[in-house]
């Protein structure tokens, strides 16, 4: 019954195209099928995440990295706009007016994203999660949505992720089709557990890959600005400027936790086993590794 009321929900709200699940209100088949064949540069750096993944977080970072130093008025930008969405109506800009290096931003599956990407032109930065700790941020995320009418029950929303029924469908599917593609593009795998552990280093890798050289104090203001303490104030990324029609503010934060291991929280034993079951048929032949606890309470 649960299930019912939430595929009918969920069913109102998102189209599907080329076997992916977009959110009708987010983006439409025309956009993604001229995304394809969007023109990319040399020197453009495409982020590229399954929701929930650290994809605003990872934003702030390469905003900051590419900014820091020499902000060229961007002290006043938001991210979203230093770094826009490719296949999002919210960023229906013409992109060949912006002046290289672009940095853009996608949840794209990777046979839907630019061609040109496909030759290793562009950068591309991957960051993954543990998908336990996504299906809970995606749960609390989709209880904020303000189209879903009806109550989601964690129990029903944990198969929903299962079976890829969410908006960008499975998260087994997108990680495994970025990872077993990553010879046919320019791409970077960072985790979210890694930069959880380690930020420093995490952004020197990052700076590496994309080929900007920061000072020791320039990588202390990216570090800085980019802890969840630090994000969770800052208008320009954290996201709070998204409307009250899509996201009801009063159920919930954005920057909601910002932690390694909060699936604890809220999974029974008897959830985590059924998840890490599936986990392993779906992902277990490949050499990805995720971390699923930093033995953390509270994020830095
Ligand atoms: S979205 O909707 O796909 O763009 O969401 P995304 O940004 O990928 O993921 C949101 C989760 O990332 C957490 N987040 C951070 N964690 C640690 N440090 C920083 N600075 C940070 N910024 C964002 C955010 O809190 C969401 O995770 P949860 O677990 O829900 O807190």
């Amino acid at each position: 019954m649960d299930g019912e009321a939430l595929e009918e929900a969920l069913n109102s709200v998102m189209f599907k195209h080329k076997c992916m699940l977009f959110e009708n209100i987010l983006t439409s088949p025309e956009i993604i099928d001229a995304v394809e064949h969007m023109e990319i540069r040399d020197g453009d750096v495409i982020l590229v995440t399954y929701p929930k993944s650290g994809t605003v977080w990872t934003q702030q970072i390469l905003s900051l990295i590419f900014n820091e130093g020499h902000r060229n008025g961007t002290e006043e930008s938001k991210t979203v706009d230093i770094m826009p969405w490719i296949e999002l109506k919210i960023n229906s800009e013409d992109f060949t007016s912006r002046p290289s290096p672009r940095l853009f931003t996608s949840h794209l599956p990777y046979y839907l994203t630019p061609r040109d990407l496909k030759f290793r032109t562009g950068k591309i930065i991957y960051v993954c999660r543990n998908p336990k700790d996504a299906l809970v941020s995606f749960y609390h995320f989709y209880k904020m949505k303000s189209n879903i009418k009806c109550t989601i029950h964690w129990e029903t929303f944990i198969e929903f992720f299962v079976s890829g029924k969410v908006a960008c469908g499975s998260w087994f599917d997108h990680v495994r089709g970025w990872y077993t593609h990553k010879e046919d593009f320019n791409i970077l795998f960072v985790t979210y557990e890694e930069m959880k552990k380690d930020l420093r280093s995490a952004v020197k890798k990052i700076c590496t890959f994309v080929g900007v050289n920061l000072d020791e104090k320039e990588i202390d203001t990216v570090v800085e600005k980019a802890t969840f303490r630090n994000m969770k104030h800052d208008p320009l990324s954290n996201y709070t400027f998204v409307p009250k029609e899509h996201l009801d503010k009063s159920k919930g934060d954005f920057l909601r936790k910002g932690i390694v291991g909060d699936w604890k929280n809220i999974m029974t034993v008897a959830q985590s086993e059924k998840f890490d079951k599936v986990y392993k048929e779906k992902m277990g032949d490949l050499p990805i590794k995720f971390l699923w606890d930093l033995n953390e309470e509270n994020a830095s």
